[in-house]
């Protein structure tokens, strides 16, 4: 089974049918793709072929792909050597977007002509703006490496994966704007009727962004083509509107988005927490050699240790894999040398400023899961 998401089908049980993982139908995502850009342009043709549906047109059209998608002005290093490649069943260090958990509620992945699509910056601001996808495309982007978790992922979930992102500053486009004082929202809407709020106080510095693509891809269509909002260290519900139109400048005590008066938190930091990968809950291993291992995250600072702790016993310190960014997933290991017998193991992080992820079990409603994530196994 694939914790980062491999698992294509889509584990529609998960899916609870309430909460912002209503519409999880990641197994049939592909599928729409194909049909919604069957002969739809350039860009159509684009996404054709980087869904992997289509393999061997996949050369000639990555090299399109690469003149549509401008250099960014900043880069990051090249993503380092993944230590998954040495780990079966970890998670990888970048999520492939074939791979990437999808969340919305779109009952159909929204058509979009980009030669007419805008995106406005209107509300409580002096200057409105209204930015076509060039124009999103001229301004200087840069690189993310960022974890987008849903609040629905449960302790040891799959709603979470890791991206390299591309995309341009949202604080200086707001900056451009000029809010008027009093605004302390960004409300975000989208083509299907989805709107996501988070307080302009979060435009800290951090490196929110309005993202056009995704792991050197463009944007794909399920993850909210042509453009979407990503704030590290927020939960995608307050704030990775996907099929992007609109961002409003507001006020919490006047406008709310989809998900608030569903019963969800207006405020929605995305809480510490870890997970094993392997071995699977409740399967049986063959004793030996092999590794425990997972991921962890804990926006904003990052992690800064992981824990193990085997049937009760002293919490072992973890192998931690590369740090990408303060808001990306950290992956984490160790050897194990498996007796038989019945095994409970569980993991805890820490951050880059102490925080440790607390035993206390929390479910995901209204702000995110939180607890150990503890898993038995048979040797
Ligand atoms: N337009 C739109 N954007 C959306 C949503 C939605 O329902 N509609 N769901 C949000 C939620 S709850 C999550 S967790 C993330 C999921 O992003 P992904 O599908 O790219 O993983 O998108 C966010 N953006
Ligand atoms: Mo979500």
């Amino acid at each position: 089974m694939g914790l980062n998401g491999a698992d294509e089908s889509g584990d529609p049980d998960r899916a609870s049918g309430v909460g912002p993982v209503a519409n999880d139908r990641r197994g049939k995502s592909r599928r729409e793709f194909l049909l919604v850009l069957g002969g739809g342009g350039v860009l159509g043709a684009l996404y054709l072929a980087t869904s992997g549906a289509i393999k061997d047109q996949g050369a000639k059209v990555v090299h399109k792909l690469q003149k549509i998608l401008p250099r960014p002005a900043k880069t990051l290093p090249a993503v380092p050597l993944d230590p998954a490649q040495g780990i079966p069943g970890l998670s990888k260090l970048i999520t492939p977007n074939i791979d990437f958990y999808r969340i919305d509620v779109a009952d159909n992945i929204p058509v979009i002509d980009i030669n007419t699509w805008t995106l406005k910056i209107t509300g409580m601001v002096k200057n409105p703006l209204t930015l076509t996808y060039s124009d999103l495309l001229k301004r200087p982007l840069f690189e993310l490496d960022d974890t987008l978790s849903c609040v629905s992922n449960p302790v040891g979930g799959i709603y979470i994966g890791n991206a390299r992102w591309l995309g341009c500053r949202l604080d200086d486009l707001i900056r451009e704007t000029e809010p008027l004082d009093g605004a302390d929202q960004i409300l975000s809407t989208s083509e299907d009727g989805f709107s996501a709020g988070f307080p302009l106080a979060s435009l800290d510095g951090r490196d929110a962004m309005i993202a056009v693509g995704m792991n050197g891809e463009v944007l794909p269509l399920v993850n909210g083509y042509p453009a979407r909002i990503v704030v590290p260290g927020l939960y995608g519900y307050v704030s990775a509107t996907k099929w992007l139109t609109n961002i409003e400048l507001t006020r919490f005590d006047q406008k709310q988005g989809y998900w608030i008066s569903r019963g969800w938190s207006q405020l929605a930091p995305v809480k510490i927490e870890s997970r094993i990968d392997t071995p699977v809950n409740g399967s049986k291993v063959a004793p030996g050699e092999q590794f425990i291992a997972g991921v962890a995250w804990a926006p904003n600072a990052g992690v800064k240790e992981v824990q193990v702790q085997i049937n009760g016993g002293r919490w072992l310190t973890a192998n931690l894999g590369p740090k990408l960014s303060g808001t990306a997933w950290r992956q984490w290991w160790i050897n194990w040398s498996a007796t038989t017998g019945t095994y409970k193991i569980a993991v805890k992080a820490i951050s880059a400023t102490g925080e440790v992820q607390t035993p206390v079990v929390k479910d995901v409603l209204p702000d995110g899961a939180q607890g150990w994530h503890t898993i038995e196994v048979e040797v």
